[in-house]
């Protein structure tokens, strides 16, 4: 009987924390809503699974105590059993996995419309590059990463020339637009998340991983590193800062061009040999 009881109320105390306590998703800021409800949906699933085999266990428990006139009976197969458990299980399996693949297959159709934004990770920070006025993201090879191309960028593409380069890890993002995310990691596995956005995925070095999301809500967001990445991996942290239309242009323009950024790149060469000879 204590047994029973113990189960209960491990399970009446799991269902009352779970209602009570403060815990939940910081409030959305993108059109990824249906995230949230595939997991609701899960909780309420394993929950009820939960509750029930609790419940079970413990009518067991009592109903089947140990009596001095009963004897156990030996009963080592029963098909019947068996068929409705799998049945069961397998239904259980469909709808917890179902609603996930829905929404995978929106996470990963772009549309057309999306504004290509490329995230670049590396120990330990981010930076970002956006298409110029042409729309369009020059051609990248990791075999051009150095230190005056440090995206990789291919020199003899034109797209690449008007590209806009963010050496910083605040991104700024105009609300109510579709963007792109192309992730690259130029050393070790990363992954750009950030919690409002509920989207996170991989970046893994060598290819282009993506997914797309429409921001809905202006604001200041975190950008956390979802993947261990090494000893600075808890520092790896940068903002997304969610702008209307007028306050995102201002960000916009004071940008820097791939094309002006060789440039610059050139003049302090030239000004730092100067320095020398003199
Ligand atoms: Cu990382």
């Amino acid at each position: 009987m204590f047994v029973a009881i113990i189960l209960i109320l491990i399970t009446v105390g799991s269902v009352v924390f779970h209602f009570w306590s403060p815990w939940w998703w910081t409030p959305i800021a993108s059109n990824w809503g249906g995230m949230d409800d595939t997991i609701i949906l899960t909780f309420w699933i394993t929950g009820a699974v939960f509750v029930a085999i609790c419940l079970f266990l413990a009518y067991c428990v009592w109903r089947y105590r140990y009596r001095e006139d009963r004897v156990a009976e030996y009963k080592p197969e029963d098909k019947k059993i068996e068929f409705r458990l799998t049945a069961l299980t397998t239904l259980g399996i469909i709808a917890l996995l179902a609603p996930g693949l829905l929404v995978w297959k929106n996470y990963v159709s772009v549309p057309e419309n999306a504004l290509k934004i490329e995230v670049v990770a590396y120990q330990w920070g981010w930076k970002y590059r956006l298409p110029g006025e042409d729309g369009v993201l020059g051609k990248t090879s990791i075999k051009f990463i150095n230190d005056d191309n440090p995206y990789g960028l291919i020199l003899d593409d034109p797209n690449g020339k008007d590209d806009l380069i963010v050496d910083s890890d605040e991104l700024h993002l105009q609300i109510d637009v579709p963007v792109k995310f192309e992730l690259r990691a130029l050393d070790v596995l990363h992954n750009f998340y950030v919690p409002q956005f509920r989207g996170k995925m991989d970046m893994v070095p060598g290819t282009v991983t993506f997914y797309w999301l429409t921001p809905t809500r202006e604001g200041d967001f975190e950008v956390l590193c979802a993947e261990f990445c090494g000893t600075g991996h808890y520092a790896m942290r940068g903002r997304v800062i969610v702008d209307d239309e007028e306050k995102y242009n201002i960000w916009l323009a004071e940008q820097v061009t791939f094309e002006n950024m060789l440039a610059k790149n050139q003049e302090q060469k030239t000004e730092i040999k100067l320095v020398k000879k003199n």
